[in-house]
């Protein structure tokens, strides 16, 4: 009775049954993509994953930030705006703003799908005197082409895309996505991009499979988000996470393993899913990066590596790209 009223009451969101319908139906690997691990007990619990003793990558990110960001924002001339894809963690994106707002007025425009994220960050930011700050809740590529819109003559655009949110997307797509960001750019705007760096093998299976289980919950409640907005009736019990190290692809994968065999009906997409013991359903790739490579993605995609500023403890780079 609880799943039927929260299903009522919530929307299913676009594209979401969809995705877990194709993902699911699948005859090969099932997958379900990693955007969706995203709501708001899963937005909750990766706010639990950057403070894992283990997963070094969001303090690595925002080390680099509080160290270098008058540095980074010397390269670029004034005036400055600041778009943002994801609105990111105020604690970030904090360094930047204030540097840029010691030289001059910003206008920051966050971009972000969720209203409450998107909200959070909002509050954060407009108290940083000299900040104004403009949302949009939209997908990445359209709230940039709004925000590049609104910016008047002489007025370089820099986007921040933090936290290695590209080694989500797969290689291809990735590259892919930097060159449409780029076609929204102008030649000398420019692209502050955090990418977690290649590293030990252990230390990399142990950020994405920490003894506390944060990130099993995470993977897990891709499973709990589809009982409570499809309708499923997944035991979470009889999943397992998985976290593997690609070395051919330099990257993380992350699974839900299926203990048993078993069927598990969706019924708001009125079908059921059989699943062999030890089959899985993939859900994430994370990929890491060397800092050669980052420089000659920036080369491919229409922009050059102005510089990079890497983390010693973790490895971790900030890479201004300026477009060309
Ligand atoms: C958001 N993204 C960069 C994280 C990562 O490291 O790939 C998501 C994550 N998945 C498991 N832990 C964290």
């Amino acid at each position: 009775l609880r799943t039927e009223t929260l299903s009522a009451m919530a929307p299913v969101p676009a594209g979401f049954a969809a995705d877990v319908r194709d993902g699911l139906l699948r005859s090969g690997q099932k997958e379900i993509p990693s955007k969706y691990f995203y709501d708001e007990l899963g937005s909750a619990l990766f706010e639990a994953i950057t403070v894992l003793p283990e997963y070094g990558l969001t303090r690595a990110d925002e080390r680099i930030l509080r160290r270098h960001a008058v540095d980074i924002v010397s390269r670029l001339p004034a005036p400055v705006i600041v778009a943002e894809l994801g609105s990111g963690s105020g604690r970030k994106t904090r360094w930047v703003l204030e540097a840029l707002s010691r030289r001059h007025p910003v206008t920051y425009h966050p971009i972000e799908i969720s209203a409450t994220a998107l909200a959070r960050c909002a509050r954060e930011m407009s108290s940083i005197a000299s900040v104004s700050v403009v949302g949009f809740e939209r997908p990445y590529l359209d709230g940039l082409l709004a925000a590049a819109a609104r910016r008047v003559e002489g007025e370089v655009l820099l986007v921040l895309f933090l936290g290695s949110t590209i080694g989500n997307f797969d290689r291809h797509a990735g590259e892919h996505f930097l060159r449409q960001v780029r076609g929204m750019l102008r030649e000398g705007d420019a692209l502050l991009l955090g990418a977690d760096l290649v590293k030990s093998i252990p230390a990399m299976l142990a950020a994405y499979d920490d003894p506390t289980g944060v990130t099993a919950a995470f993977n897990l409640n891709l499973l709990g988000r589809i009982n409570r907005e499809l309708d499923a009736n997944f035991d979470l019990a009889l999943f397992q996470h998985v976290a593997r190290y690609n070395e051919v692809e330099q990257r993380i994968e992350m699974h839900l393993r299926s203990r048993v065999a078993q069927t598990v009906l969706v019924r708001g997409l009125e079908m059921v899913v059989h699943f062999e013991a030890g089959e899985t359903i993939w859900t994430e790739n994370s990929h890491k990066f060397t800092p050669m490579e980052i420089v000659s993605l920036a080369e491919r995609t229409g922009f050059r590596c102005d510089a990079q500023w890497l983390d010693q403890e973790w490895p971790f780079a900030q890479n201004l790209l300026v477009a060309r």
